[in-house]
């Protein structure tokens, strides 16, 4: 039981819902401390084959609660921005394919949370943004590096420069957003993509996912010698030699990721 998160899982997918619906989901240290310890539940967990982070009523997460931040010194505010950092790049370490269902507002913190999943299928009622500026801060959980990332560099400065907030449509037309759907549509759809990841070998697709993230930081030469590792990593494993073996004796495949 956590205080301000609820996670459950159904048919080996984790459903991760924000809770601290009073403040539309704002992040404090309450959540970071829950979110650091159900990420630690969920890794352990070896039988879970995908994550989706949602929030609880009409937001996704508001951002990091302004009323924490307001008094905070040079060295809290250093710290604060340090230590959630680490735990939102847990999320993006897991081996497992993460699903943001963005339900309402992704602001601050809550657009950042979304980008640190490897998929972000939106509400048509989802607005995203950066708003830090307006409040005389940068962003801090990754948005600098993260939004150039996905969505380019002077794209990514015009959303932060201006503390702009956006729609799902326009999200989606930038690259933010990965699909746009109907808000009663929104687990459905996450759903059936996470059913569609599921039938595949789990190990090959966390090693797809490892090879994507370390190589897209590298230049191409890099990259392929990163994907020449996990290439090479697959054939180590039970599931390469039952995937190929059920394509040849044309049967599904029996993985067990092994
Ligand atoms: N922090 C604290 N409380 C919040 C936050 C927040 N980020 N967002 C909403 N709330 C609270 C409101 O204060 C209000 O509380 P109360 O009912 O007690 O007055 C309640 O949630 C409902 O909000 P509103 O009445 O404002 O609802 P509206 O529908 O009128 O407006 C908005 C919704 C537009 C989302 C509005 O609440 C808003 O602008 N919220 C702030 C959005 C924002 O600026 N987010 C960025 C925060 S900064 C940040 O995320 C930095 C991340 C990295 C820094 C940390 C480094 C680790």
């Amino acid at each position: 039981m956590f205080e301000t998160i609820n996670y459950e899982v159904k048919d080996q997918i984790g459903i991760l819902t924000i809770t601290r619906e009073k403040a539309l989901n704002a992040i404090n240290g309450q959540v970071v401390a829950d979110l650091d310890k159900v990420l630690e539940e969920i890794k352990a967990d070896k039988d879970l084959r995908g994550l989706v982070i949602t929030g609880a009523g009409r937001s996704f997460v508001a951002g990091a609660d302004i009323s924490a931040m307001q008094p905070m010194t040079e060295e809290e505010g250093f710290n604060w921005g340090a230590n959630s950092s680490v735990v939102f790049r847990k999320i993006e370490l897991l081996d497992i394919p993460v699903i943001a269902a963005v339900n309402g507002f992704a602001l601050g913190g809550g657009c950042e949370l979304a980008m640190c999943c490897d998929y972000i299928v939106a509400s048509e009622k989802a607005k995203f943004g950066q708003p830090e500026a307006g409040l005389g801060i940068t962003p801090g959980f990754g948005g600098t590096q993260r939004l150039p990332r996905k969505i380019g560099v002077s794209k990514a400065k015009e959303l932060i420069f201006s503390a702009r907030i956006i729609g799902a449509q326009e999200a989606y037309e930038l690259g933010l957003a990965d699909k746009v759907v109907a808000p009663e549509e929104l687990m459905d759809k996450v759903m059936e993509l996470m059913e569609s990841f599921k039938k595949n070998a789990p190990l090959a697709v966390a090693y797809c996912k490892h090879a994507i993230d370390e190589g897209y930081q590298l230049d191409i030469d890099g990259g392929v010698r990163v994907e020449n590792k996990w290439f090479g990593k697959c054939f180590s494993t039970e599931d390469q030699k039952e995937g190929m073996k059920a394509f040849l004796e044309k049967r599904p495949a029996e993985f067990k990721k092994k």
